[in-house]
């Protein structure tokens, strides 16, 4: 990851974000953020669940389905032309985005979890055998631990987790030590949705590599605050949604190195996946395609297309500026709560205040968040064992974006005294 999101305990809170970032402008993009909710200002903080789109994003949906709309690949009329263009232009788009080799190393899935799913069933099952190890950390997404313990359970392997620590920041020493001669697979998430923690997954996939173990990373929430570089990051697999990139739902993304995923069997059968069927055999497709059976979702992908258009020309430095200015902002605002109690203090850190109020439970809080018009998630955050490790049930998140603003910041912790006053 790039130097922006290095923030944490020790940081300057920085008094504007980069220069360059107009965020007025940039609000003036996302139509949504203009909408009333119980008759409030809408103030948005559930980002790391799924973000607002652009008009860029909707316009470009609204000219696929008025213009374009056909299937790709299989037709040879002028409409499936520009469909399979704007799909495969798309892969282009991300093969840039993420600086991979080359634009088969993109396969389209439905989402980050879908993607994980295809790496444990096509890549992890060849490799697993009884009394493997497959290596997670104690701070994943559920979408990064239940694909593995079923193909451990399948397999007959053992999962086995690196602890963090109460900043939220991952132990090492643990992580070298139980990389063991039995372990056959890492798999990591860059950045924790519950914590904001930034793992330093170059340098772990550096020290999985240097025992021949390949690491899948988690990028779900990574991939829209700062830039990704699969190559230098030198990852194995790393997989995202649509919907959190300022993009649509439905389409996401696993990128995986071309010689891996060329040696993988198809994760699912059906047409464009295929060379040849007959009754008797099939052959299968070339890389990415052998990964993509059955009508993708076109839309989807040319949306996402617009979205990484959108993020590039805002640029992937000063999102990550202007979202870092806030969160320094929104620390310092919330520790002065009385009785909040903050998650995620981790020296490299991003867009997410995690949070309890003594003697109030976070969805009551929620609620009284909701009628001011500020969207916070409340739970577990698919993340239950982040939860068991600070012994709670569950956090208010105020998760940010890059179109946020310190007054929103301001309203957020104005409400949070709101709420106090009401249940203390
Ligand atoms: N986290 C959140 O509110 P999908 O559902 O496949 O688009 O993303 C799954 C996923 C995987 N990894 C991480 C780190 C994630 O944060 C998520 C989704 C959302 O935090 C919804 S649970």
């Amino acid at each position: 990851m790039s130097a922006q999101i290095t923030q944490g305990r020790a940081s300057p809170l920085k008094k504007s974000a980069s220069k360059s970032f107009d965020v007025s402008k940039v609000r003036a993009d996302f139509p949504l953020l203009t909408e009333k909710i119980h008759g409030q200002t809408l103030v948005y903080l559930d980002n790391a669940n799924t973000t607002q789109k652009p008009r860029q994003v909707l316009e470009a949906l609204e000219h696929y389905y008025r213009h374009d709309n056909a299937n790709i690949h299989r037709s040879s009329h002028l409409l499936s032309e520009r469909a399979t263009a704007g799909y495969e232009g798309t892969r282009v788009k991300l093969q840039r985005f993420l600086n991979a080799a080359q634009p088969a190393e993109i396969v389209f899935t439905r989402n980050a979890t879908e993607g994980i799913n295809l790496v444990a069933q096509s890549f992890a099952r060849q490799r697993l055998k009884p009394g493997d190890e497959v290596l997670i950390t104690e701070m994943e997404h559920h979408a990064n631990i239940v694909p593995w313990q079923i193909i451990c359970e399948q397999k007959g392997a053992v999962l086995k987790a690196v602890p963090f620590d109460d900043a939220g920041e991952l132990i090492l020493e643990e992580y070298d030590r139980l990389l063991g001669p039995r372990t056959k697979m890492v798999s990591v998430v860059q950045m924790s949705n519950s914590l904001g923690t930034i793992n330093p997954v170059r340098d772990m996939i550096a020290r999985a590599h240097a025992r021949g173990i390949p690491v899948l990373v988690d990028g779900a929430q990574a991939a829209y605050h700062s830039r990704v570089d699969v190559q230098d990051l030198d990852c194995d697999f790393y997989v995202f949604s649509g919907h959190k990139l300022y993009g649509p739902t439905g389409i996401g993304v696993l990128y995986g190195k071309y010689a891996h995923l060329d040696a993988m069997p198809p994760y699912q059968g059906g047409g464009d996946m295929i060379r040849s069927v007959t009754l008797a055999k099939t052959t299968y497709n070339d890389v990415p395609h052998k990964f993509e059976a059955g009508t993708p979702h076109i839309a989807g992908a040319i949306g996402l297309g617009a979205a990484v258009d959108y993020l590039q020309s805002l640029g992937m430095e000063s999102i990550g500026q202007h979202e870092q200015g806030l969160l320094a902002y929104g620390t310092e605002l919330l520790s002065e709560v009385p009785g909040l109690r903050l998650f995620g203090r981790a020296r490299q850190k991003a867009s997410i205040l995690s949070f309890t109020l003594a003697g109030i439970h976070p969805h009551d809080a929620g609620t009284v968040l909701d009628g001011e018009g500020i969207a916070v998630r409340t739970g577990q955050h698919c993340t239950q064992p982040v939860m068991d490790h600070f012994g709670v049930p569950a956090t208010v998140r105020a998760s940010l974006g890059l179109y946020n603003t310190r007054e929103e910041i301001k309203a957020l912790a104005t409400a949070i005294h709101e709420v106090k006053e009401i249940f203390d």
